[in-house]
This record gives C-alpha cells, structure tokens and sequence, in this order.
C-alpha cells in the first residue's frame, strides 16, 4: 500500500466502525489534542459512538481547541469493545497511558482467548520504536502529527472547514515553535497558509499559545538565565533549576504556564553559537532533563536514547535517578 491507499484503508476503517476510540499521550500538548480534536470532527458526521483518551489532560489551558472538552483522561473501560483504536501523536505505546490494556487485549486475542477486538491504527510524527498497530502511518519528517492528518483528509477528499483548519495549524504552529524551529519545512508552511484561507487565524493561537505567559513565571526564566552555562568549544548551553529554586520562585498560585520549562530550553537553543541546549530540573527525586537543537548535525533524540528518553532529532528528553550539583564547568547529576 502506498501512502495514500493507507490513508484510505483508514477512513474505510473509521466509517465502518460503530465504536470509535480517539487517544493521545499522556500529558497531551496542543498538537496531541488538536490532533484528536481534528479526527472527532471526521468521525463526527459518520454518527458513530466516539470517545477520546488523553491521560493527565492539563486543566482549562487548551480549552480554545476545537473538541477539547470532549477528551477525557478518565481510563476507557472494556477496550475490547471498540471497534477501532486512533492513536495520534504518541512516540510509544507506553506514552498512550493504555499500554497494559493493549499488550493484553492484543495477546489475548493472538492466543485465542479473544475472539474479536479493535483494529489499532497509528498517526505519528515521531521517530520509530515499537510496531504494534495494525496500521502504522509514521512520517517524522512531518513537523506535527496534524500535518499528517491534513494529508489524511486530502487523501480522502474530506471538506478541510474551519474548525479542521484550526485544529491544523494549532498542531503546526505549536509544534514548530511558532515556525522557529529547524521543522518548519516549506511544506509545513505551505499547509499552514492554506489553512489559512481556510478560516484558521495565527494571531487567535498566538493569545491562547505564547501572550498567555504569567508575570511569576518570569521569576524562574530569570533563574534559568542565571544559572547558564555556555561551552564555547562545544557549542552546549546548559541550564539547572533545583527543587530549592523552584521552591523558593514558585508559590502555589504561581502560574507556570504549560511547558515553561520547553519554553526555557528552546529560548537558550536559539542564543547565537548555540548548537544544543539543555535544562535540567530536579523533580522527585530524578532530573529531568529537555535539549534542543539548533545544528543541522545535531540529533538530540539520539542522545536522549542513550539515556533511556526520545523525542525528535531536534527536540528530545530524558530523566536520570538523582540530584543537581553545580560544578565549575556546568552542571552534574550525582546520586
Ligand atoms: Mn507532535
């Protein structure tokens, strides 16, 4: 099957269900929910009996994407029931919060002890781990996984209104860090303008997406800035906020935002001479730590690999046991 006879398959397969379940990663950012909010708005007309999954769904912040209040993080019971699966934006099965409940569903069926159960399709823009759906549409060269879904509705002559528009371009512009970084091909542009003809609007996400920032969130930015180090010879500005900082700047109604610390490390990666940048944050007991790239040569999601993470060659993660300690060259993790 080419691209376009799978994008087909999946239609077909969405049409002749009765039973349809929407999922994305856990803690979904504006491209996982605007990615299930643009395939609630396919199946919408086909009347058929949709839920949508996202565990941890952060509360109120995403409520400006269309069908966002239809996601629910409450587990889906009885996953046996349904007659399709559409996993967007996941990166892994461990990212979709249902990871216990597909392996088994799956085995049991392999093994016989389960006559029937839902064909599990695939939309990411993630680099490969794991196949386990039955259809897999994994491009990472897309910058979002609702740029994939622009090319779904293409494929299948499906109108592209407003709402979809909308839904699209949020997926594209947050994705892309507002069309800042290294992912935004022409092609992601070009799908982002023609949205625009469609009736999406930038300077409507752009409120709800970057004018939306706190002035007690400027606390930690100023903190982040403070503790940088740059490695002239490498290229590597590096960041640490440990839980004494963030106890001492954030106070319980401090409004951090969404991903203030993504924030963080895509601002050091753009820095001139910067080639990688990275923000560590102690947080129970582990460091979590965000890089980014703004080097062609660069594949942090290689790195973040290394240290049992993922992500993209251009944006990737990892957490490791242990705590922060300055040391005179940077920063250190020791147990
Ligand atoms: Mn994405």
């Amino acid at each position: 099957m080419n691209l376009t006879e799978k994008f087909q398959f999946a239609y077909e397969k969405i049409r002749s269900s009765r039973r349809l379940l929407i999922v994305s990663h856990v803690s979904p950012d504006a491209d996982a929910l605007s990615s299930i909010g643009a395939m609630i708005e396919v199946a919408r007309p086909l009347s058929l009996d949709i839920s949508a999954y996202a565990d941890k769904k952060p509360v109120g912040a995403y409520a400006f994407i269309p069908n966002e209040a239809l996601v629910f993080s409450e587990l889906p019971e009885n996953l046996e029931l349904f007659d399709t699966i559409i996993i967007l934006d996941c990166g892994s099965i461990a990212r979709t919060g249902l990871e216990s409940g597909l392996r088994k569903m799956i085995k049991d069926n392999n093994e016989g002890r389960l006559i029937k159960r839902p064909f599990i399709m695939e939309f990411d823009h993630h680099q490969p781990q794991e196949a386990y759906a039955d259809l897999e549409i994994r491009l990472p060269e897309k910058a979002s996984t609702t740029e994939i879904i622009y090319h779904f509705l293409k494929a299948n002559n499906l109108e592209i209104t407003k709402e979809l528009a909308n839904c699209i371009l949020i997926g594209l512009m947050t994705d892309t860090g507002h069309f800042m970084h290294a992912n935004s091909s022409k092609e992601a542009i070009a799908v982002s303008s023609e949205m625009l003809l469609r009736g999406a609007s930038i300077p409507k996400i752009i409120s709800h997406t970057v004018n939306n920032k706190s002035f007690g969130s400027l606390k930690v930015w100023g903190r982040a800035m403070e503790n940088m180090h740059f490695n002239t010879e490498t290229g590597l500005a590096s960041s640490g906020l440990s839980v004494s900082d963030l106890e001492e700047l954030v106070s319980e109604d401090t409004d951090l935002g969404l991903d203030i610390f993504g924030d963080i490390v895509s601002f050091l990666s753009r820095l001139a001479d910067v080639k990688v940048a990275l923000l560590m944050r102690e947080e129970g007991g582990r460091v979590k730590c965000s890089l980014r790239a703004n080097d062609d040569g660069a594949d942090v999601e290689a790195i973040a690999r290394g240290f049992g993470g993922g992500g993209h060659k251009k944006a990737a993660g990892f957490s490791l046991e242990g705590r922060l300690a300055r040391t005179e060259k940077g920063w250190k993790v020791v147990k």
